[in-house]
């Protein structure tokens, strides 16, 4: 059976054509949409296993982000109790739209909760490239506030050149840093932004490699940290124990070949993610409200919709 737009989809995301934790969820959506409506299926049965043959490739991907199994897994339950092939197809397009449009709303949302904690005349620091972590500062400065934003550059893939070309168009004034220069400036900051890849239990925020130094260093300089993250960042099997894995990305991103292999003693290392503790964070802003991290649990139990017998 034709695989052609969900591996389409999957090589987008793991060469990050398509990025971020939001914008792989709603691509991964779209993807399984269009392939259910491709199937041709003789039973129901069939067309699960096709769908789910799909959902693996999507999900394998990369290993970080929750929200694309999040996004997976609500599409796919979408099936249910299906009886006719007809009814699954729907049952998983329906789920799909259904997880487009309220990540699309739970974006504005966020920046409406994340813009009232930006202060006018307030300089904030973002680092890597977060659509939602960019919606509340857009937000801020369309409802009037005079801020100026920091941004980094973000070792290896550069997403903060991604981050300034959106900041300038919504005309913000913006100073670009590189990575290392966030403690010489911190004490010209009043707040950091960021967005996250998962929030555990705990309330610990894994985002682009970096965050956890960005938000140290703005602890030790008494500058809030918040964190805007949808409520399908949240990570349900952390409940039990479960880890997020932090990808590893090829060491080519930050050496290249040539190079490396010159030098054989030298292993490049190159993490993609790495883990703030909730101890870092002051606030985390979900299109639920927002919440201390501490929370994270009533985030998961109340809105993500994840049976506990499901983890089992
Ligand atoms: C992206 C990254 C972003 C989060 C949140 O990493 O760390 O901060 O995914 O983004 P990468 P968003 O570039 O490796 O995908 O708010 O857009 O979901």
């Amino acid at each position: 059976m034709k695989l052609m737009i969900v591996t389409d989809t999957a090589e987008k995301i793991k060469s990050m054509e398509i990025r971020g934790a939001g914008r792989i969820a709603r691509a991964a959506a779209e993807a399984l949409r269009d392939h259910a409506l491709s199937v041709q299926a003789p039973h129901t049965a069939a067309f699960r296993q096709e769908m789910e043959r799909a959902a693996a490739i999507l999900v394998a991907t990369r290993p970080t982000a929750v929200s694309l199994p999040n996004a997976v897994h609500l599409v796919m339950n979408g099936i249910g109790q299906a009886g006719t092939v007809d009814e699954a197809r729907s049952g998983v397009t329906r789920r799909a739209e259904q997880f487009i449009q309220s990540s699309q709303h739970a974006v504005e949302k966020i920046a409406e909760f994340g813009a009232r904690h930006i202060r006018d005349g307030d300089k904030i620091l973002t680092h890597c490239n977060s659509e939602v972590a960019l919606a509340c500062i857009i937000e801020a400065h369309r409802s009037g506030k005079e801020i100026e934003v920091f941004a980094t550059e973000v070792r290896p893939r550069n997403q903060g050149l991604i981050t300034i070309q959106t900041l300038n168009d919504a005309g913000i004034k913006t100073n670009f840093i590189v990575d290392s220069a966030v403690r010489s400036f911190i004490h010209d900051i009043d707040l950091v932004v960021v967005g996250a890849d998962a929030v555990t239990v705990n309330g610990a925020v894994v985002n682009k490699i970096g965050t956890s130094q960005v938000a140290h260093t703005a602890v030790e300089a008494r500058v809030n940290v918040l964190v805007a993250a949808e409520t399908y960042k949240f990570a349900p099997k952390t409940v039990v124990g479960d880890l997020i894995t932090i990808e590893e990305r090829p060491s080519s991103e930050v050496l290249p070949d040539e190079i490396a292999k010159t030098l054989p003693h030298v292993r490049v290392r190159n993490p993609a993610f790495d883990v703030t503790p909730a101890e870092f964070i002051d606030l985390i802003i979900t299109e639920q409200g927002v919440i201390p991290p501490q929370m994270a649990y009533i985030i998961i139990r109340e809105y993500l919709g994840w049976d506990i017998a499901e983890f089992h």
